[in-house]
């Protein structure tokens, strides 16, 4: 008799198709033996590699499971399932444009995942030419024995504007703490002036319902058309995204030559770029820093020199218990995780601390038992578990 029979048995089943991986760790919950990875004396923690990834992108944790879905920049996905060690392909992904910084990007599991198997997806998509454009989309996500595919994906998304370029896609994903709305950064496409345009969607937060259209009450509905999607705008490149344990939005930014900021996201703000930056353009020409009265929102906090962000995470668990309600955040060209304190009552953040890592860090996310999940980046990047030091 097979396991997957017996779980058939056992569980409804809508429930089987919703959490495929349900089967895996029905006996055990144990988290399967990686390799040791060195981190420098005094780190706070003890790492392992888990799985070899190419060009990995976004993790994301199963709810009910505590598997993992990630994404690969070329166009591939992982569903792994820690416990066994084992790791499946995905097929049904949408078809994307590699180059640059575009490709496969952010995955999440929908509110409702449990019930209803949707999970979603960004990526740059091909235009007219060597257009580009980030689009989401969502599918309902189910596992078989050796492969794991998305039925029925749809495109729910897309920035209004094709751009000829490869970079600042943004495309990160955040769901609403109640579970109803739909944000996505969507970058400026290096572009610049779009983001102060309101008649595109470049350089924005928008705030979608869960189908794509845009939310009821955005600050410029009574605009229409895609303006009626835009949340924040005035941003540059957002590769953070997260809600914190309060309910409040932030969107981490990479600066031009310096100057990445960290955002409290709030309706109808106005970030500044690329009027106001505490860096520079990559051409030397100066940007005005932001002043007080340049009518612009301050970032909460900005970095120059740059850590160059890839993805970041609000913790709440039990194993690093003193970061609770901190914001931890991965970086690729500072190869650190930085800890900050945000203060979502003062529109503030503080760093606390900054980790070394041995390679440029992608993504960043939290494991049902508060271990961390970590993404290198890069061809010959791993999947990395994050445990306290000592343990
Ligand atoms: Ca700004
Ligand atoms: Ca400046």
């Amino acid at each position: 008799m097979t396991r997957k029979f017996l779980t058939i048995a056992l569980f409804p089943a809508g429930l089987l198709a919703a959490s495929c991986g349900a089967s895996a760790n029905v006996e055990t919950s144990a988290i399967a033996a990686g390799q040791p990875v060195e981190l420098e004396a005094g780190s706070p923690f003890a790492a392992e590699a888990l799985l070899d990834l190419d060009e990995g992108w976004a993790v994301a944790v199963e709810p009910g499971t505590g598997n993992l879905l990630i994404t690969e920049k070329g166009g591939t996905a992982k569903y792994f399932d820690p416990h066994s060690g084992v790791a499946k392909d995905v097929t049904g992904l949408p078809e994307v444009a590699y180059g640059g910084q575009g490709g496969l990007g952010d995955i999440a599991f929908a509110p409702d995942y449990e019930t209803s198997g949707t999970v979603y997806l960004s990526w740059a998509k091909r235009d007219e030419g060597d257009a580009t454009r980030a689009a989401a989309g969502m599918g309902t996500f189910s596992c078989a024995e050796e492969a794991c595919a998305f039925s029925e994906f749809r495109e729910i998304w897309q920035q209004s504007v094709p751009i000829t370029s490869f970079g600042h896609f943004s495309h990160k994903i955040a769901f609403s703490p109640d579970g109803t709305k739909l944000f996505i950064s969507s970058g400026d496409r290096m572009q610049q002036m779009p983001a102060q345009d309101l008649s595109n969607n470049l350089g924005t937060v928008v705030r979608l319902n869960l189908d794509g259209t845009p939310a009821e009450g955005n600050p410029f509905a009574d605009q229409g058309g895609v303006t009626a999607q835009i949340w924040s705008y005035g941003q540059r490149n957002m590769l953070g995204l997260a809600f914190d344990p309060g309910g409040q939005l932030w969107a981490l930014e990479h600066g031009p030559r310096g100057g990445d900021e960290l955002n409290m996201v709030e309706p109808g703000n106005n970030y500044g770029w690329p009027v106001r930056s505490y860096g520079e353009n990559y051409n030397g020409d100066p940007i005005p820093d932001h002043t007080e009265d340049d009518g612009f929102v301050k970032p909460a906090i900005y970095w120059n020199p740059v850590i160059a962000p890839g993805g970041m995470t609000f913790y709440t668990g039990e194993m690093f218990a003193d970061w609770q309600g901190q914001l931890l955040v991965a970086n690729l060209g500072s190869q650190t995780i930085v800890r900050i304190a945000t203060d979502a009552s003062t529109g503030s953040a503080t760093e606390e601390a900054r980790y070394p890592f041995p390679r440029r860090l992608r993504d960043i996310a939290e494991a049902d038992d508060g271990a961390l999940w970590v993404v290198e980046d890069g061809g010959e990047g791993r999947l990395l578990r994050l445990t306290p030091a000592g343990d």
